[in-house]
């Protein structure tokens, strides 16, 4: 079965957001295979982002994803990478649709409430950065 990594991101567990997204996902057929509320360190964050590393908003994703606790989880559907990406919507909230994620929790484009992976290869790579074989099932 497919997989997908998603990250609820520190603006959207800070604003009390993590039942209600978390509710979405389940309704909308994913399975959680992992889950942990946590925190990215500096390190780990730029890591996590390395290939945004020459972008002009390098600096301040890093600094948001670190000033507060993440929750962190592994999904699994059929077509997760896809499906999920439309739940969530557009990374920029005024673009996203109606009744996505980002449409309703994103303030913007940087503080956008949900990362969900671009691809099936990066989910796995994404997975095994949060999670250790231990902690999913
Ligand atoms: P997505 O999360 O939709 O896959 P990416 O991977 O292009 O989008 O961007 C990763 C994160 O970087 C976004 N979730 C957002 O927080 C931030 N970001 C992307 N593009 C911009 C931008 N133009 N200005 C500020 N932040 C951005």
């Amino acid at each position: 079965m497919a997989i997908t990594l998603t990250m609820l991101k520190p603006d959207a567990v800070a604003d009390g957001h993590t039942g209600k997204i978390i509710d979405m996902i389940i309704q909308s057929g994913f399975k959680i295979q992992a889950m942990k509320l946590t925190r990215l360190s500096k390190e780990k964050a730029e890591e996590f982002y390395a290939i945004h590393k020459e972008r002009s908003f390098f600096g301040e994703l890093i600094a948001f994803m670190t000033e507060g606790p993440i929750v962190a989880a592994i999904l699994e559907k059929d077509n997760a990478v896809e499906d999920f990406r439309k739940l969530i919507g557009a990374t920029n909230p005024e673009k996203a649709d109606a009744g996505t994620i980002r449409k309703l929790f994103a303030a913007n484009i940087e503080r956008n409430a949900i990362h969900g992976s671009d691809s099936d290869a990066n989910a796995e790579i994404e997975a095994k950065f949060h999670f250790s074989g231990l902690e999913r099932f």
